[in-house]
């Protein structure tokens, strides 16, 4: 069974209770259950931190443990090298998620540190975008 770790930034353990314009109206739980049910022969792990160094230690600990990771960095995403060299370090497939558009929102939101680590990217599409993700790492886990 593939193992799939979903990870989130800061923030994101207050989706749907504020700014649902942009960010929906699901929490992360209610993103995590739909993900469980959605692919029932898959082992999620689910994260989420506010916390930098708590995001990188997660990611170390799954190296060789999951088959690829979702993660959404939050507002990590436009300041963590940190970020980049977790993600390098642990060779994993990474997708890369965000539920708005970041290129059509604030100019200091158009630049990605995370992107040039990861194996793909969804963004703007809401929480179907984990989802998506998912499929595109059981899809390159084929054999
Ligand atoms: O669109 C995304 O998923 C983001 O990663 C969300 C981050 C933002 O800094 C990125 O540029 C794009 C912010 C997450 C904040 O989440 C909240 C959720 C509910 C209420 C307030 C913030």
């Amino acid at each position: 069974m593939p193992v799939i770790l979903i990870l989130n930034g800061p923030n994101l353990n207050l989706l749907g209770t504020r700014q649902p314009e942009i960010y929906g109206y699901e929490t992360l739980e209610d993103i995590n259950k739909s993900l469980k049910k959605k692919f029932p022969a898959v082992k999620f792990e689910t994260f989420q931190s506010n916390s930098e160094g708590a995001l990188i230690d997660r990611l170390h600990d799954a190296r060789g443990k999951v088959d690829g990771v979702v993660f959404n960095p939050g507002a990590y995403t436009h300041t963590s090298i940190a970020l980049f060299d977790a993600i390098k370090a642990v060779e994993l497939p990474v997708i890369e998620v965000h539920l708005s558009l970041p290129e059509a929102r604030e100019s200091f939101r158009h630049h990605s540190y995370i992107t040039p680590a990861c194996k793909g990217k969804i963004s703007g599409l809401g929480s179907i975008g984990y989802s998506l993700a998912v499929e595109a790492l059981l899809d390159a886990g084929k054999k």
